[in-house]
């Protein structure tokens, strides 16, 4: 028997991944990207947009990234898919039909494909809880790339 558990050193170079980001509250979303894109960068992946490891989709908001998540997911581009949202209930009455599309649209893609698709959309009451967490207080978008580069890797080892 055998234990399986992704690490952040092997396949470094190899590895590929998209990055989808909503436009919506892009205060806070372009906050996420940068604490993702260091995370990437100190693990030795190349972010840069013209290089060939990281490639960048904007969408209008949360509600569009399952969709384009799934056909990112089914090119088999990618070894992981990393979503980046922000959905703040003050500023809209459709605050829960919105985080339900984005999380069950993301985690379907997921079982759909069989490609790790992260979810790294905030649901905070205020923008002072999003902002905490996108980079004021820590930045999640740092916890997502770190997820993203474990799946990657462990999905290299169990698919083997
Ligand atoms: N999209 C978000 O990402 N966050 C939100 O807080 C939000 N609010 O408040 O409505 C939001 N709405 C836009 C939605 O995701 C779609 O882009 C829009 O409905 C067009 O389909």
């Amino acid at each position: 028997m055998a234990v399986f558990e992704g690490n952040f050193t092997q396949n470094i170079s190899s590895l590929k991944f998209a990055i989808i980001i909503g436009r919506f509250n892009d205060l806070v979303t372009d906050k996420l990207l940068s604490g993702a894109q260091d995370c990437l960068k100190r693990h030795g992946i190349n972010v840069n947009p013209e290089g060939t490891q990281v490639d960048y989709v904007w969408v209008p908001g949360s509600l569009e990234i399952p969709m384009v998540a799934r056909q990112l997911a089914l090119s088999t581009n990618y070894n992981a898919i990393i979503c980046l949202g922000a959905v703040i209930r003050g500023d809209t009455p459709h605050f829960d039909y919105v985080c339900n599309e984005a999380v069950k649209g993301i985690a379907a893609t997921s079982f759909e494909t069989g490609i790790p698709v992260i979810f790294g959309v905030l649901t905070t009451d205020t923008m002072q809880q999003a902002l905490e967490r996108a980079g004021i207080k820590s930045n999640l978008g740092w916890n997502y790339a770190m997820s993203a580069i474990e799946m990657a890797n462990l999905m290299l080892q169990i698919k083997r």
